[in-house]
């Protein structure tokens, strides 16, 4: 049976003669050929070149964002707007918008000047960025700023004119042959109000506008649905298979209600139409997906694609084959920290391997692929090994034998956690009530009211606002509430600090303490570390946010300028976290480590990194920041 054959067994729920396996390994090479580290035998080789030669499926999922046709293709990534050879079609801008492009140091600001006003994006994409293994471009200033913005993007998307264009995809296909299946780019957003959320808007402020601009944010919506429409009759008519149909679902980032709200009608759309014609609607679920298990089984996707299960995610790989492979297909399965010396010994990969075939039997309805890619410092060794156990122990029907599952955290049942309830304070209930909604307005002339009343500022500040903050702090730590709810809060906190603070003693609020954080150097993952400084400036402490990619020199300035008692180090990808030991390590240098406390976070570290880096703590999430704050400066009130 030929790689494509087995993959499309997979994928239709029919059972191949074995697991089919598709590694994934654009990002590992490009940085290893980008930084001279490519092994001495796959030096000239191309990556097909490689997985044929070990007997692997060409990994045709995700486009080449790196090594596109010409410039074009990707220039207007800020708007979401794509054409590759993976995309079976081209857009043309309507005559009467204006553009305007610049150019410098892979960092590209476009002007868009519309009759009804005028939007600028600016996307990066560097050499370095390639080296540490990046494969899609960054936005660093994006379309919507404020109100004003919507009408101008509205007007691109409704007068745009999106064309058949396949010529590019059909010699692809004849190129990969046998060795896959190619799947055609739908869009890297799954919803029109998705690809608002993925591009438009700074991953932070899209919540704040999906509150407070409702109006402008469903019109654009339905303006952008129309270029989904066509996007989705031109795939329908195309030679493809199966389409990449968006992705990077995340329970907090497309939290259950704004899934199922916003993302999975258009999920169950995309598939409705194109399943008709016979084709497979594939989605990139490379994030947290626990509190998604049943949305995304219900979303009529055929594929869900870059599964990576515990232990770098919440979901154990059994139970994502209990719950979903009746329905859908699996493609993914093996961590990638699984193929990292630092994260996973031998012993360790090896115990892992024998767990997935039990996990995974009998084996129908699943692609074996490492999610969501071979990392740059991935162990290639590992990557051949797996190939070599599927070849021997991966014949369908795969034998479950005696399962025993692998001691990780085992999926929490969230609907059964209730956090503590608030105790409303008589006095201060309308504060109490303003904060927990996130009226932002409304607490200002309350404020002012108990002010006009003679109530004391301080009273007004820890019994009517900390005290719901805190609230609000526990039940996103339960999971009751989401990021939304959290920003919303924490934006009337500040507001009503704003009126407040003339009123407390001093003039000046106390703060809890001084924190300045940022995201570690090479690392652009930003919604956490922006979320955790949220929380800790609602619950009074002063607040600096260094931003993403900071070299260890900059944390060190500005801990000198700045003299704050905590540093906080945020880090998202495994390849970054040793930047943090760096930052420790000049902090010592330069004398100044007994002066601040380090306290670090982020999906891939834990407790034992943080001890092992010499950080003064770990936490998991906002929440348990808030309280390692406070108790890292020795105050837990
Ligand atoms: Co990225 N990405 N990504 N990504 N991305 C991950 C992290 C990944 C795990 C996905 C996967 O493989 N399954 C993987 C890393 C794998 C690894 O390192 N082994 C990955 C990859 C590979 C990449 C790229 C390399 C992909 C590529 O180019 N092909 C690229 C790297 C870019 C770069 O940084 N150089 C990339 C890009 C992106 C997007 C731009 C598409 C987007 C980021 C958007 C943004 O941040 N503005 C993105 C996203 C969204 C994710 C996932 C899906 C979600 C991350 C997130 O925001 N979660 C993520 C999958 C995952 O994490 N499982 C993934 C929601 C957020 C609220 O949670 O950030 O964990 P989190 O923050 C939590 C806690 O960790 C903690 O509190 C927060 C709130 O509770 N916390 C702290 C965080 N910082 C803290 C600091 C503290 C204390 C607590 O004290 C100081």
């Amino acid at each position: 049976m030929t790689q494509r054959e087995r993959m499309l067994k997979a994928i239709k729920g029919e059972m191949p003669d074995r697991l089919p396996y598709f590694p994934r390994l654009d990002l590992w090479y490009v940085a290893n050929a980008l930084g001279g580290t490519l092994p001495e035998k796959y030096k000239g080789k191309t990556p097909d070149e490689i997985a044929r030669a070990h007997g692997w499926g060409l990994h045709k999922i995700n486009p080449q964002y790196h090594n596109v046709r010409r410039t074009e293709d990707t220039l207007h990534w800020g708007l979401g707007l794509l054409s590759l050879k993976e995309t079976v079609y081209k857009f043309q801008f309507p005559s009467n918008v204006d553009i305007q492009v610049k150019t410098k140091n892979g960092r590209t600001k476009i002007v868009y000047h519309t009759p009804v006003g005028s939007i600028s994006t600016t996307t990066i994409y560097t050499e370095e960025m390639k080296k540490s293994g990046v494969s899609a471009m960054w936005i660093e200033e994006h379309a919507i700023k404020d109100k004003k913005d919507y009408q101008a993007i509205g007007y691109i998307f409704e007068n745009m004119k999106i064309i058949p264009c396949d010529q590019d995809f059909r010699k692809w296909q004849q190129e990969v042959g046998d060795g896959g299946v190619c799947f055609t780019l739908g869009g890297r957003a799954s919803s029109p109000m998705h690809h608002i959320q993925k591009y438009f808007i700074n991953g932070t402020d899209f919540y704040y506008h999906y509150h407070d601009y409702q109006k402008e944010m469903r019109t654009l919506a339905e303006k952008l649905g129309i270029f989904f429409d066509q996007i989705l009759q031109i795939i329908a008519e195309s030679p493809a298979e199966v389409v990449f149909w968006g992705g990077n679902f995340d329970e907090m980032i497309t939290y259950p209600s704004f899934f199922q709200k916003e993302i999975l009608p258009w999920i169950q759309k995309a598939s409705d139409i194109l399943g008709k014609k016979g084709k497979y609607v594939s989605c990139h679920c490379d994030g947290e997906n626990q509190g998604l298990l049943d949305l995304i089984r219900e979303s009529g996707m055929h594929i869900a694609e870059a599964i990576c299960p515990a232990p770098m995610t919440k979901v154990p790989m059994e139970e994502y084959y209990k719950r979903w492979s009746d329905k859908l297909t699996i493609f993914g399965g093996i961590p990638s920290i699984m193929l990292l010396s630092e994260s996973t010994t031998d012993e360790e990969f090896e115990a892992y391997l024998d767990y997935f075939f039990q996990a995974i039997a009998p084996g129908k309805r699943m692609i074996v692929g490492i999610a969501d890619s071979v990392p740059p410092k991935g162990i290639f060794e590992r990557v051949i090994r797996i190939g070599e156990r599927i070849e021997k122990e991966g014949k369908l029907p795969l034998e479950a034998g005696g399962f025993r599952p692998i001691e990780w955290k085992i999926i929490e049942d969230v609907s059964k956690k209730v956090s503590k309830e608030i105790i409303w304070d008589k006095e201060f209930q309308i504060i109490q009530n303003d904060v927990l909604e996130g009226n932002h307005e409304g607490i200002k002339p309350h404020i002012e009211n108990l002010l006009n009343q003679g109530i004391k500022a301080e009273d007004i500040l820890k019994r009517g606002m900390i005290s719901a903050m805190e609230v609000i702090n526990e039940r996103f730590k339960s999971g009751e509430v989401f990021i939304p709810e959290v920003l919303l809060s924490a934006r009337a906190m500040n507001e009503a600090i704003k009126v407040l603070e003339p009123y407390l003693a001093g003039g000046k609020l106390a703060a809890k303490g001084k924190v300045i954080m940022g995201t570690v150097k090479g690392d652009l993952h930003d919604i956490g570390k922006n979320l955790v400084l949220t929380m800790l400036k609602g619950v009074g402490f002063e607040t600096i946010d260094l931003g993403i990619d900071v070299p260890a020199e900059e944390f060190i300035r500005k801990v000198k300028e700045e003299k704050p008692e905590i540093l906080g180090l945020s880090a998202l990808l495994t390849t970054t976290m040793p930047q943090m030991k760096i930052v420790i390590e000049t902090l010592r240098k330069e004398g100044i480590r007994d002066k601040v406390k380090v306290m670090v976070g982020g999906a891939p570290l834990n407790e034992k990194f943080a001890r092992d880096i010499g950080a003064d703590g770990y936490a998991p999430d906002a929440a348990g920041a808030v309280n390692l704050a406070k108790q890292l400066v020795g105050k837990n009130q």
